[in-house]
Formats: structure tokens, C-alpha cells, sequence
């Protein structure tokens, strides 16, 4: 039997929608099928053989270039990692850890200042945090459309996902910035198949084409995630300490040694403090983290 390609672009209740050739097709799995130890996951390229109505049976899942787990989601280019300067206010702490994460699994980061609307000075203050630290920003706001442009310019051709706190827009930055959503086939049971496109939370990975070519997951977004790497690893995903050369101690934490260059810059106030501060924070838990290890 001939087997077509395709990509999921949801998993829903042990369903999987597989698009080939600009169509979806709602397929269950042959048997426990697994790669790298992981059932198939959104992004994920497939052979599957494709029945009747609209349905079919995915058979083998392709090689992954790379994944993310919680949520999780195959094949990416970058990570957006979505803020709001209020309503909910912002976690800064869980955007600099989401960023060491996506810079230490090699992806690209941008950075999306949603609902500029509720405050453009805000919103400003939020992006300049971020200035050095190696992530394309945008502010916008999916309410009146404004910097979508922009954004869509930033994504280019990517397969980008969409991380960040419930509530800061996520899905309704996606809804903006996709293409028509594929018509889904027929629900099965009480399964959904509007997905990603509600008002309400976001319970499943789903990927939407672009009109420039690339996709975007939507998420449930990544609330509950743990910082996988070495404390002292952690300093390499900081475009900020570009001195660290400098201090006297080598290697440095830049946290409690004597002539860091890293605390003069922060003094300096050349490094954010808020970003330090939360270096700071993310070093300790990863020490602590492997203290309990042993
Ligand atoms: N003022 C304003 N409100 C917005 C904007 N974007 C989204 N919202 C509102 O923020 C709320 C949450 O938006 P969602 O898109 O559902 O947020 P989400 O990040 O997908 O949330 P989860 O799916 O729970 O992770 C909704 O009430 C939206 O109307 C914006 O740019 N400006
Ligand atoms: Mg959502
Ligand atoms: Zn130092």
C-alpha cells in the first residue's frame, strides 16, 4: 500500500489532524507507535495511510530535527516567547528562564510585547529589559492589529511556537497572523475540532499556516516547566555577559566572587538589573537542583 506524507498539526484525544496536500485528515495511530521513546506530536512529519472520509491511519513518524516537550511540539525553528506589560502582569522570571531554554536547545527566541494597547510607555520599558539579551522584539497588540506586520517580518518563513502565560494573547496572535485555518474533518465523538481558535484556554498544540510560507503552534503555553542544565552552564545564554573575560575569576558565577565584571557592569547599570537579578534566582535553583541530586 502507498503511504503519504504529511505533518500534524494537532493531537487531540489520541486523534491525530495530518494536513497533506492542503487537506486534513483525522488519523489514529497503528498500534503504539513511538520515536525517541515519545508518542507523534504536533509538527511531526508522518507516513500515514489515508482511508475513507477524510480519515486515516498514521504509520511511522519521521526523523525530528528537534522537539520540546510540555508542550509538546516537533520540528521548530523558534519560540516566541509572548509578555503583556499587564492583565496578567508579567512573569519576567519564567520569560528568562523559557529564554535560556530555547537558546540552549539551539532554537531562536523573539520576544512578543503583546496588548501595547493597554500601555505603549509599558510596553517600551518591558522591550528595553531585553535590549541585549538576544532575542528579536516586537511590540504589538492583536487587538488592533498594531506591529503584526512586523511580527509576520520577524517569523519570515519559520515554524515558530507561541509560549508564555496564560492570558497574554497567544491565541489570539496566532488567529492574526494565520492564514485560513484547514477545513477539519468530521468530528469524532465529542472531540472538538475547533481548535486554537477560541476565546478560551488553549488546552492543545495546534499549527496554523503562515502566508510567508512558515507555520505557528499556538500552546497551552509552557506554565509548568523545568530548566533542564548545569548551574554553571547557565551563564552561556546571556549575550549580556559579553566581559565575563574579565573577571578574576575564571570560571565566575558573577554572583558572590571579588572583581566580577559582570557586578560592575550591573552597577554600571550597562546589564539590566532585572535580568541579573533573575540570573541570580534561576543560578540558585539549579545549584539547589543538583544538591538534591545526590
Ligand atoms: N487589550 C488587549 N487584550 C488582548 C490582546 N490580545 C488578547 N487580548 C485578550 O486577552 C485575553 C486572553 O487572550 P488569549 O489569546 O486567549 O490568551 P492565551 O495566551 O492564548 O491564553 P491561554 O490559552 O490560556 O494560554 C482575551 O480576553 C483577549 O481578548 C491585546 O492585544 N490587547
Ligand atoms: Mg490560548
Ligand atoms: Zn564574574
Amino acid at each position: 500500500m502507498e503511504f503519504a506524507q504529511g505533518i500534524i498539526i494537532s493531537v487531540i484525544a489520541g486523534y491525530y489532524y495530518v494536513e497533506h496536500a492542503g487537506k486534513a485528515y483525522l488519523c489514529r495511530a497503528r498500534g503504539k507507535l513511538r520515536l525517541d521513546d515519545l508518542p507523534p506530536m504536533a509538527g511531526d512529519m508522518v507516513l500515514f495511510s489515508p482511508g475513507p472520509d477524510d480519515t486515516g491511519t498514521v504509520e511511522q513518524v519521521l526523523p525530528r530535527r528537534n522537539y520540546l516537550l510540555r508542550p509538546a511540539v516537533a520540528n521548530i525553528d523558534a519560540v516566541i516567547i509572548v509578555l503583556a506589560p499587564e492583565k496578567p502582569a508579567p512573569n519576567l522570571l519564567m520569560a528568562d528562564k523559557l529564554l535560556a531554554l530555547i537558546k540552549s536547545q539551539g532554537l531562536s527566541a523573539l520576544l512578543c510585547i503583546n496588548k501595547a494597547d493597554l500601555g505603549t510607555q509599558a510596553a517600551r520599558e518591558l522591550a528595553d529589559i531585553y535590549k541585549d539579551a538576544g532575542v528579536t522584539t516586537v511590540i504589538c497588540s492583536a487587538l488592533t492589529g498594531e506591529g503584526m506586520g512586523a511580527l509576520l517580518a520577524a517569523i519570515g518563513g519559520m515554524t515558530v511556537v507561541l509560549a508564555g502565560q496564560s492570558g497574554v494573547g497567544k491565541s489570539h496572535i496566532s488567529s492574526r497572523i494565520a492564514g485560513k485555518q484547514l477545513e477539519l474533518p468530521v468530528q469524532v465523538g465529542n472531540l472538538s475540532a475547533k481548535i486554537g481558535r477560541g476565546k478560551h484556554t488553549t488546552r492543545q498544540v495546534s499549527l496554523l499556516p503562515l502566508p510567508g510560507g512558515g507555520k505557528v503552534a499556538d500552546t497551552p503555553g509552557f506554565s509548568v516547566f523545568e530548566l533542564e542544565m548545569n548551574s554553571r552552564e547557565l551563564q552561556l545564554y546571556y549575550p549580556e555577559f559579553s566581559r565575563s573575560a574579565l573577571c578574576k575569576f575564571s570560571p565566575c558565577s558573577h554572583i558572590h566572587e571579588p572583581e566580577c565584571a559582570i557586578k560592575q557592569d550591573v552597577e554600571a547599570g550597562q546589564i539590566t538589573k532585572t535580568r541579573y537579578d533573575n540570573y541570580v534566582k534561576i543560578y540558585y535553583e539549579l545549584v539547589e537542583k543538583e544538591a538534591n541530586r545526590y
